[in-house]
């Protein structure tokens, strides 16, 4: 196996600038600088709840209230906040690459809608959107995309994570967001534990990942699969992956490069 360069952002923009398909794999790290919390680190809870326990099928089966306040405060702070200079980075390359005849696409497993918001338009969202809503009526599975916030009046000055739950009302099932076409109850359009990735999406990364000839791993903890298993497959075809992560480890010893410190910085270092 080939020595990984740590930090050889000279090295690294030789791939970068031979390499004619590139994708890029992104996780919640990536907007951390933005403030927003990642899914493992310290900021990983909501109130008293592990936000992984709140992100399951069974978990908005037996309390959809709960499940739609976590989302409603997850949907208020993505909407306050700002594509920090990793983003940037990304979807200024992605320019760059258009206009040279090259190809970039980000593979995201977050659903904060930040990567769009900076301009980046060859998106894959794995695991869904905070914004979409799917409609849970098996024969109905309307997809609606809405801003609001609060997604329903039941949850106005709710957003306070502070607040104790028995200080205030409880939300009632019929007062939780409802599909535009058949009024039944709809549910955030993200792809919980145990749930399969849409098929289209699934198929469309595979080919991504079977094509390239880089890859980027930017601020993911790379547990999650099947997201997890992209870049290693990348790489056992010999093509080079670089990470970065703030991290000193790398995540799979078959990657070429590591770049250890916030993304927002190296990231902007690597692709300028
Ligand atoms: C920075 C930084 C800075 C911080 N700069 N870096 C095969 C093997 C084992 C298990 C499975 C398997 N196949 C399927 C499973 C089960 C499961 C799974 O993978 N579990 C693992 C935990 C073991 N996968 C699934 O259930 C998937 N479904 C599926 O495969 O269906 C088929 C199937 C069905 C039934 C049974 C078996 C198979 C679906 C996965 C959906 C995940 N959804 C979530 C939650 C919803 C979204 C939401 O509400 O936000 O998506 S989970 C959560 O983790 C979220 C994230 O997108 C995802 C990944 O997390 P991410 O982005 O890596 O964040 P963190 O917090 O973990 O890491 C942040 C990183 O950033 C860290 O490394 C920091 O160091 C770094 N960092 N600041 C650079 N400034
Ligand atoms: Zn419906």
């Amino acid at each position: 196996m080939a020595k990984r360069r740590i930090s050889d952002f000279e090295g690294f923009q030789k791939v970068l600038n031979n390499a004619k398909s590139i994708i890029v794999l992104t996780g919640a790290g990536i907007s951390s600088e933005s403030g927003i919390p990642t899914f493992r680190g310290e900021g990983g809870w909501w109130k008293t709840y592990r936000s992984a326990d709140l992100a399951t099928p069974q978990a908005f089966q037996s309390n959809p209230a709960l499940v739609w306040e976590f989302y409603n405060y997850r949907r208020h702070v993505a909407l306050n906040t700002h594509p920090n200079n990793a983003h940037k980075a990304l979807s200024e390359y992605e320019k760059k690459c258009k206009s040279e005849g090259h190809h970039l696409a980000i593979i995201t497993q977050n659903v904060d809608g930040l990567h769009k918001r900076a301009g980046s338009e060859n998106i894959i969202e794995l695991h869904g959107n905070l914004f979409k809503t799917i409609c849970t009526n098996r024969k109905c599975i309307f997809i609606d995309e809405n801003y609001d916030d609060p997604i329903c009046k039941a949850f106005k000055d709710r957003w306070d994570p502070n607040v104790k739950d028995d200080s205030l009302p409880v939300v009632m099932k019929e007062d939780l967001p409802k599909c535009k076409k058949c009024n039944s109850l709809v549910r955030p359009y993200i792809v919980w534990f145990g749930e399969n990735l849409d098929h289209e999406v699934l198929r469309k990364s595979r080919e991504l990942v079977e094509s390239c000839d880089l890859c980027l791993v930017v601020g993911t903890s790379s547990v999650v699969y099947p997201a997890a298993m992209f870049a290693p497959l990348v790489a056992q075809r010999g093509m080079p992956v670089a990470e970065f992560n703030i991290t000193e480890e790398p995540a799979d010893n078959s990657f070429a490069f590591h770049f250890p410190g916030k993304c927002g910085t190296t990231l902007q270092k690597a692709l300028g």
